[in-house]
C-alpha cells in the first residue's frame, strides 16, 4: 500500500514522504502558524538545511532563476554555523511533529568529522545527511563524484558516530550507482538522491550570468525524469534505503519514484510553489491505492 508507515534507522515514520534539504523552512513556518503547524504538519521526517561547522553569508544575489519548469538556485549554503545551530536551532527542531534528520557538509574530512561529532550525542537526532552534492560551492560537487572520495569520507564519519548517516549524492556522475555502492560499503545506512543539477541562466540584458553565484543547481519538475533513472539504477545497486527525490510535485510522481525503489520520498521545489505539497502529495499518493493502477 502506498502512503503507509516505513520503518527506517530504527524508528517507524508514519509514511513515506519528507522534505528536500533546504526547501522547507519548518521553523520559520513554526513561528508563524504555530501549534497549527504540528496538527498539519507536511512530513513524516524533517530534513534540515545543510549547516556547516563555521557560519557561511551564502552566494551574492541574485539567487534564483525560475524556470517554465522548475528553477536554478544559487544560494551557497548560508548557515548560521555548528555552534548557534545547536543553541538556537537544535532546540526548536525538537519541538516539531517529527523526527530530525540533519544535513551536514564540510569542506574537509576534519570539519565534517567534527560536526558530526559534536552533534552525535543530541537525542534530538535520528540521522545525519551528508551533503556530499551541494553545486553551489567551489568543492561541494567533489566528493559526491568520486565513489573513492566518497568512501573515504563516509568511512572517516562512520567512525565518528553511532547515528545512521544518510550519503547525498549527486546527479552528475555518470555511475551514480557505483557512488551509492561505496557510500554502502563504507557504512552509509541510507542514500539520498538527486541533489540539483549545475545549470546556468543568461542576464536577459548582458551575455553574462545571471546568478550571483555564476552557475546554480537546477531542480524542479524538469529534472524529474532524470531523478527517475538515477533512483532507479541505484536503488537495483544497493541494498540500504534510497530516498528519493527530484521534481515529484504529485501523488502520482510520488508512487512512481517509490515504484523505482525509493523507500522514501523527497518533495523539494515544490514546497516553494506550495507550502503544504507534502500533505497534499500524502493525500494524492494514498488515493492512488483506490485506482486500478497495480503495484509493481
Ligand atoms: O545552498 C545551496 O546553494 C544548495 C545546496 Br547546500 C545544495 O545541496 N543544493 C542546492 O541546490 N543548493
Amino acid at each position: 500500500m502506498y502512503g503507509g508507515p516505513v520503518k527506517i534507522f530504527g524508528a517507524e515514520l508514519a509514511h513515506p514522504v519528507v522534505n528536500g534539504s533546504g526547501t522547507f523552512d519548518a521553523l520559520a513556518a513554526r513561528r508563524v502558524f504555530g501549534e497549527q503547524l504540528d496538527a498539519r504538519f507536511p512530513f513524516a521526517a524533517y530534513v534540515s538545511k545543510t549547516i556547516t561547522l563555521e557560519p557561511r553569508p551564502g552566494n551574492p544575489p541574485p539567487r534564483l532563476w525560475e524556470l517554465g519548469q522548475g528553477m536554478i538556485n544559487s544560494i551557497g549554503l548560508p548557515n548560521k554555523g555548528l555552534a548557534r545551530f545547536i543553541e538556537e536551532d537544535l532546540p526548536a527542531y525538537a519541538m516539531l511533529p517529527a523526527p530530525l534528520i540533519v544535513s551536514v557538509m564540510g569542506f574537509s574530512g576534519d570539519e565534517l568529522a567534527a560536526a558530526v561529532e559534536a552533534l552525535g550525542e543530541r537525542s534530538e537526532i535520528l540521522a545525519f545527511e551528508l551533503n556530499f552534492s551541494c553545486p553551489n560551492v567551489e568543492t561541494g560537487n567533489i566528493v559526491g563524484s568520486s565513489p573513492e572520495e566518497t568512501a573515504a569520507m563516509t568511512s572517516l564519519l562512520r567512525g565518528r558516530t553511532e547515528k545512521p548517516l544518510i550519503a547525498k549524492l549527486s546527479p552528475s556522475s555518470a555511475r551514480p550507482d557505483q557512488i551509492a555502492l561505496a557510500a554502502e560499503q563504507a557504512g552509509a545506512n541510507a542514500v539520498s538522491l538527486i541533489n540539483t543539477l549545475p545549470g546556468m541562466a543568461v542576464d536577459p540584458s548582458g551575455g553574462g550570468p545571471w546568478l550571483g553565484g555564476g552557475g546554480g543547481g537546477m531542480s524542479g519538475p524538469a529534472v524529474r525524469p532524470v531523478a527517475l533513472a538515477q533512483v532507479s539504477r541505484v536503488a537495483e545497486a544497493v541494498e540500504i534505503p534510497v530516498i528519493g527525490m527530484g521534481g515529484v510535485s504529485c501523488g502520482r510522481d510520488a508512487r512512481e519514484m517509490l515504484d523505482a525503489g525509493a523507500t522514501l520520498v523527497g518533495v523539494g521545489t515544490e514546497n516553494f510553489r506550495d507550502p503544504a505539497a507534502g500533505e497534499r502529495i500524502l493525500a494524492e499518493l494514498r488515493e492512488l491505492n483506490q485506482s486500478s493502477v497495480e503495484r509493481k
